[in-house]
This record gives C-alpha cells, structure tokens and sequence, in this order.
C-alpha cells in the first residue's frame, strides 16, 4: 500500500475571481481568511454578523502534485478525503469525479484512469451552504428552527452549530478540513477489525474479526496468492503476545488469550492501561513475508462497560457499568471547541481534557449538534479515563428521511462507529440530542406533518439503532437524550432513562427547584455566567462592558440571557457595584446552582447515576453555560466542580435551621474519617462545633449527622451573621469542606474584608498565604496577566489561619520573584462586590 499526501500547501480563491491566496490544508476559508488579514477577527464586537453572509459564495481549492509511475503500478489509486466541508465538487485534471454532501463522513474514488505520470491537478469548488439550506427550507415543509440556528440546517449534514446555536455565531465555515490523501494498493488491504472482549476469572478472551479486501478477486485467484498475518499485542507492562495467522479474503476471526489482565477503569476508579494491538498483512505465497502489505493498529482497554437500565423500586435505573461496578457519571456536555475548526488540536484538547480531570470527571458528553471529534480526543479519553457518552450527530432538528439523505446518514454513521468503537472510552452510543422529546413537548416541532414524526421512528428507533447493532453490538445504545427507551414514551420522565433538565436557567425557577427531583441520570442542566474580564476584553472595548451594549448582546446567544443572569442576581445577591463584579457574582452563582443540582443528586446515589452539566466548553468567546471558556480560562465553576465531583466529599442539606450532612465516596475502597460541623460568627468564633467519626463504605453516599440550631440562631441578626462550616477530614487532613447560611447571601451582612497577603518562594512553587479579618465568601484569587489554574480557588476563609494556596512557576508565563509576583494578586470576595 503507497499513501501519497495531498495535504499541505493549495491554492485558495473566491470562484469568479483571480486572486489567489496560498492556505495550509487542512484547513477552511475562514481559518485561512482571518490568517491572510483578509478577514477581521470573526469573534471580535459584531463582526460574526457581517462575516455569516461570505459563504453565500462558492470558493475554489486547488493544488499541483506529481505522480510517480509506481503509484500508477498499483491495482487502485483512491482518492481518500477524510473530511470535506460540506457542498463540493471535485475535479481532477479537469473532470468532475464526484460532489459531495457530508462533512461527517469520508469518501473514497477511485481515480487511477484519471491520473498521469508527472504533473496532476486537483480542484473543490465548495458550494454555499447558506444558499443550499435556504433552499431547502423554502421548498420543504419544516418550519422549526433551533434558537440562534439559521433556517433548514436540518437538510445539510453539517455541523449543526456552524449555522448558530443558543452559544454559537453563525459562522458556516467551508473547507478541506481533514487529511485528503491518493492511496494505492495491489492484491490485498486491510478492510475492517472488530475487536471484542470476554472477560472471565483471570483473563480475557479477545475476539478480532478481520476483513480483508481486494481491489480484484478474478487476479487474486488467478495467481492463487495466500495471505497471512501476523497480530501483536502489546501490554502497558510485560512481554508482548504474538500470533501468526492464515488470512482469507472477506472474513476472518481470530481469539487471543491475555492472562492476569490490567483492567481499564474511568477517573477515580482505578488506572487506565491500554494495550497495543498490531496486524500485519503480509505478502502472500512466501515464507519471509517482507514487508506488510498493510497495518492496521489501535489501542485497547480491557474492561466490559454498559449502561444498565435494570427494574427498580423507583422505576428504571440508568447506572454505567465498569467492569461490573455501578459508577456515578459525573461530569459535562462537549460541545466544538471552535468555530473555526482548523483551529483545534490535539494540545488544546489535552489541555481541555486534563481540566476535566482535574475537576475530577469521570465522563464526558459529545453534544450531537457539532461533528465527531478526531481520533485524538478519544486518544485523550482512554488515556485518562473519561467515558465518552457518544451522541450521533443529530440534534434539535426534524429530519426529513429520504433515500438520498438516509443513504448518506447510514454511510455515516456506519463509519464513525468503525473508526471510534475500539476505544476503551467509548461508553454509549446514542441516536440524537433532543428529537425525541421534541416530538413529545415541544410545540413548534408537534405541529408539523405526521409523515415526518413517522421518519423520526424510522430514522431514529429503526435505521440507526439496527446499524449500531450490525457494526458495533457490544457497545450500549440508547435511542434518544433524553429518553426514556422510545416510543415518544414520556422521554424526560423523572424515573427512567435520562433527563435534560432545564426549569432552572430556562424556566426561572430556583435552585431548590432541583431538590423535587430524583433523576435517573440527568445528562444537561445548566446556567450561565459571563467569561473572565480578559477573555471579555478579547471582543469588546472598555466602552461595551455594560450587560445591555449591543457587543454584550452579540455575545450573548440565549433569548434573554442577560436578563436572566440578572433576575437571579436579584434573587440571591445584591446588585454589583461595577462590571467586573457583575462578571464575578454571575461566575459564583453559575458554580452555586450546578453544585446545589450534583450534590443533591450524589445524595441519592443508587437512585440518581449521573450529573452531566451543561455545558463544558466554549466554541468563542461568548457569555454562555460553559465551566471553561474559549481561551480554556476557569470559571468558578469549573473550581466547584473539582470540589462537587471530589470522590470524597461532604455536603450539606439545609432545610430552614436543620443542617443535615451526607458523606459521599465514589471510589472503590471504603475509608475512615471525621466529620465536623461548627457554627461561627463573621469574626471566627466559633459558637458551636460537632465531630463525629464516619466510616464510609465504597460507592456510597449516607446521611451522617444532622443538628438543628433553631435555638442558637435565633434572631433576624444572627441569622444574617452567622454561618455554619463542614469539614470532612481523612487522615486528619482536611479534603472538603462546606459553608451554608441561614439567610440568602443579599441578606448577609458581610464585612467589607481586609486581606493580607504573603507570598513565599520554595524551589518550583509560591505560597500564597492569604488571610483576613472577616468572613469572606467564594474568594477569587487572579493574578494579573497570567492565567493560573489555582490549586483552589473561590474558597472561603472561615477563620482566622485563612488559606494557603500553591502556584507552580511552571503555570506561569513570567517569571517572579515573591514580592513582583505578591503586586500582581488581585483578590475578590462576596463582601467586597457592593
Ligand atoms: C440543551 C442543549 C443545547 C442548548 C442547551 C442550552 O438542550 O441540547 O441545544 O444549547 O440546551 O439551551
């Protein structure tokens, strides 16, 4: 097999016109554009709005390459484009080979008649998808369209959120935007494998059901050519397992035994060691084989995993299965991590990653509205342990099912599952983001022909489903999310399946809303906040930062949006005295409300399996659900999820004066430890404090102890000054802790804090010891013109030791001495936003 790459540099041009820009594939118009100056920054005060309507035009790419006569020796030369976007026709030295319709999938022509020895040109003219999906649109009978997404994205299979989304600019990017490639081959390639596991006392049994193509059978034979293989399999530590093989053409299986297998578990749960695994195709009819004809490799896991949906007391459970282990699924929505998507990589989506896992995650949802990330992040995802929950990319659309588009979608779909099914990460497949429900609830979506709810069942319950079946069997599918198993059955009920909650944020109900739930797994819920100041600063002037501003507004997808994050203000905190308290106050109330839904739920562990937020990531700089913005910066958030997801946690239930703590461990060995709960004033004294020693079994929560201090806090003063603290400590170390009030926080009287602070210089790391002489709330620590992730952060002090919180120097981009470095804290707390 011979792969001649086509990536690199080509020749880009608006059709119609002459002038050539010379761009970098992959890539896309926008991404070059913006690099060349021809562009302005697209994310910058406005500019989306006039930048959506340039792909009204069609452009052209085009390169030169060289073809070398062994090349032309091969059988086949197949043009392989991994990922074209979207509307294209393609043309080689002149003639049209093929258009296409699809950026979720790849294509193959073969072009060898078409090819010569020497110099070749190859040309895509991309198509304009506005035109084509406004087209669409007029001519069909759907009538919805999603917040923020322009008319008929639902006939193109299209990254849904390139045309707008309730986060995302309008900004249909057109591109090459993934390896284009000729590759050549003779007698015989590597057509598909399909690795499976048993797993029994001990070891486990790898299944590998081969596929071997050739390019022509009647040649094969005729030369009555063998073929044999050879399969490595490399474990992260001991010798390597080798086996020669016999191969035929068409089907082949073959079962490998690993003795005392290193078992892959999810974050917190274990390690994650993968195996290597190799085949080799060799030549035929020869006793030293040479050089393979072609290799395939991948990296496995060895663990079963399922969602189980077992019968219960309160309904139907909906509880991942590691390894036979029920494991409470914590973590966020993935949505793309750019507009622009050339922009992504594999370091920028380590970093987005390793954040996950800093915040202690355990899985990941990739939101169906985007694309199939790279093999990259599902790399990422097995080497750190973070499930994926895999959606198909459908999402808040009707889908019309006709032969040319299910045709398009089976081929799709069929080959994500292919390239992301060995995967130790991949947790669930399922069919679609929001449809089902839509159907059910939502009524610009009811209101349309019967004919077209028919084809969500036989598009989504039938088509998919069934090629699930056929190309990846062993891995759990759910229809629809939320669902609770088909039919238009009720598909957000409480008590089955999983649950988009959205009565907090969307419908304006309080945080303590969340507590009338007990979920099954609930998969979104979410609340926005506005980004950090300097990611802010990124698209605006000072002059912009007013909420109402229409730059604000232009970052702000959510109808109302704004004004919702101030009506919650209202609710809970007093009015901020400037904007970059408002900015602070909405990130703190954001991280509140996701933490007050996770730990109710964590409360009911065994009845409620998973808390996924809505949303992770960013795709702009934008004011939005996510924990992490665009530019990768922590809200408070994301630090609260670190402590909400911390496998060992205590929380607090507070109804009026009754203070109930739960202990939670979600690791697999039990552990002992001491639970204290004391009751202080804004001075530190403390006027009450309880112990009590725990033992807490693995994957448990469990009520521990409550007090009720009706009779301590007994006026409207010292419920507005007094506060109560949870500490659980392990080996008397303290790893969480909680505060909670009596009042709502706009009722507490704060003092305005005074700080000290000292830095400290040891070897590769600061110390910042921060102390003050008040109470002070959710304190954010900043250093200015860097961008730390801090050990901690958004903590209270509660007494008078304060907190010590450590930066690595090699988190930040300057270097320091402890006195420069001490002049760049910037520190903010409750009591200092009024
Ligand atoms: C959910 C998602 C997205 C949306 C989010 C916030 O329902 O599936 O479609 O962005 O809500 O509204």
């Amino acid at each position: 097999m011979q792969k001649y790459l086509l990536d690199g540099e080509w020749h880009l041009r608006e059709a119609g016109t002459d002038k050539e820009l010379s761009v970098m594939i992959p890539g896309s118009v926008l991404e070059a554009y913006t690099k060349a100056g021809l562009l302005p920054d697209p994310y910058y005060g406005e500019n989306e709005k006039n930048i959506t309507s340039l792909f009204e035009k069609e452009f052209e790419y085009r390169r030169s390459f060289t073809v070398a006569e062994e090349l032309l020796a091969e059988d086949t030369v197949d043009l392989v484009c991994l990922g074209l976007d979207t509307l294209g026709d393609i043309i080689l030295n002149g003639q049209k080979i093929a258009s296409v319709n699809n950026m979720h999938r790849a294509w193959r022509f073969g072009v060898k008649s078409l090819l010569k020895k020497g110099e070749n040109e190859i040309m895509i003219r991309f198509h304009s998808p506005n035109a084509f999906i406004r087209q669409a649109f007029e001519n069909g009978n759907i009538t919805y369209v999603n917040l923020g997404n322009m008319a008929g994205s639902g006939y193109l299979r299209k990254a849904h959120s390139q045309f707008g989304w309730d986060w995302g600019p309008q900004l249909p990017d057109v591109g090459i935007w993934r390896s284009i490639f000729l590759e050549a081959s003779g007698t015989a390639r590597i057509g598909d494998v399909y690795i499976t596991q048993k797993h029994e006392k001990g070891r486990v049994d790898l299944r590998l059901k081969v596929r071997i193509d050739t390019p022509d059978r009647r040649h094969f034979w005729a030369e009555d050519r063998r073929l044999c293989g050879r399969i490595r399999i490399s474990p992260p530590s001991g010798s390597l397992i080798e086996q020669q093989v016999d191969l035929d053409l068409d089907e082949n299986t073959f079962s490998i035994t690993i003795e005392n297998p290193q078992l892959w578990w999810p974050n917190g749960l274990g390690a994650h060691p993968l195996y290597g695994v190799e085949l080799e195709l060799l030549s035929p009819g020869s006793e030293d084989p040479g050089s393979p004809l072609d290799i395939y490799r991948c990296k496995i896991g060895l663990r079963t995993m399922t969602i189980s949906t077992e019968a219960d007391q309160w309904g139907r459970e909906f509880a991942l299965m590691v390894n036979g282990l029920k494991v409470f699924s914590m973590g966020a929505d993935y949505i793309p991590e750019d507009s622009i998507i050339p922009r992504v990589n594999a370091d920028r989506t380590r970093k987005l990653l390793e954040d996950c896992v800093k915040a202690n995650f355990n899985t990941i949802r990739v939101w169906g509205g985007g694309y199939y990330p790279d093999d990259f992040f599902y790399d990422l995802c097995d080497e750190l342990g973070l499930v994926v929950w895999q959606d198909l990319m459908f999402a808040c659309n009707i889908y019309v099912f006709t032969e040319d588009f299910t045709a398009n979608v089976a081929e799709e779909v069929r080959q994500n599952i292919r390239r992301i099914r060995h995967h130790a990460s991949l947790g669930l497949w399922c069919g679609n983001n929001e449809m089902e429900v839509a159907w059910v609830d939502w009524e610009t979506v009811r209101d349309h022909p019967k004919a077209v709810k028919a084809d969500y069942i036989k598009l989504f319950e039938v088509l998919l489903p069934q090629l699930a079946r056929e190309t990846d069997p062993n891995t759990f599918y759910w229809l629809a999310s939320p669902s609770s198993g088909g039919s238009f059955d009720e598909p957000n009920a409480d008590d089955r399946g999983d649950v988009h909650y959205w009565e907090v944020w969307h419908g304006l109900k309080s945080f303590a809303e969340y507590r009338k739930h007990y979920f099954r797994y609930c998969s979104e819920f979410g609340f926005e906040a506005l980004p950090e100041l300097d990611t802010i600063a990124s698209f605006s002037a000072p002059e912009d930062h007013n909420l109402f501003s229409p730059v604000m507004e232009a970052h702000q997808k959510c109808p109302s949006g704004n004004g919702k994050i101030l009506y919650y203000i209202s609710e809970t905190y007093r009015y901020p005295k400037d904007f970059a308290s408002l900015v602070y106050i909405s990130q703190i109330l954001q991280m509140e409300s996701i933490q007050y839904g996770v730990e109710h739920w964590r409360r009911y562990r065994g009845r409620c399996m998973g808390a996924i937020y809505w949303q992770l990531n960013d795709c702009w700089p934008v004011i939005s659900w996510a924990s992490i913005d665009y530019y990768g910066r922590w809200k408070a958030l994301h630090y609260g999820a670190r402590r909400f997801f911390a496998p060992l946690m205590v929380s607090i239930f507070n109804e009026v004066k009754n203070i109930r703590l739960f202990t939670h461990n979600e690791t697999p060995e039990a552990v002992n430890g001491l639970v204290r709960l004391t009751l202080r004033d804004r001075d530190f004294r403390a006027l009450a404090s309880d112990e009590v020693q725990v033992g807490i079994p693995a994957l448990s929560a469990a009520e521990v102890f409550a007090r009720d201090y009706a009779e301590l806090v007994n006026t409207a003063e010292l419920e507005r000054s007094v506060f109560v603290e949870a500490e659980l400590l392990i080996d008397r170390r303290v790893v969480s802790r909680q505060t909670a009030f009596f009042a709502a926080p706009k009722a507490f009287s704060f003092k305005r804090p005074r700080y000290t602070l000292d830095l400290i210089e040891t070897g590769d790391a600061f110390v910042i010891r921060l102390k003050a002489d008040t109470f002070c709330r959710f304190v954010q620590l900043k250093i200015s013109g860097e961008d730390v992730v801090f050990q901690d952060n958004y903590f209270d002090i509660v007494n008078s030791e304060g907190r010590e919180i450590l930066v690595l120097k090699s988190d930040l981009k300057d270097s320091y001495t402890a006195e420069t470095l001490k002049g760049k804290v910037e520190i903010l707390s409750v009591g200092d936003t009024y």
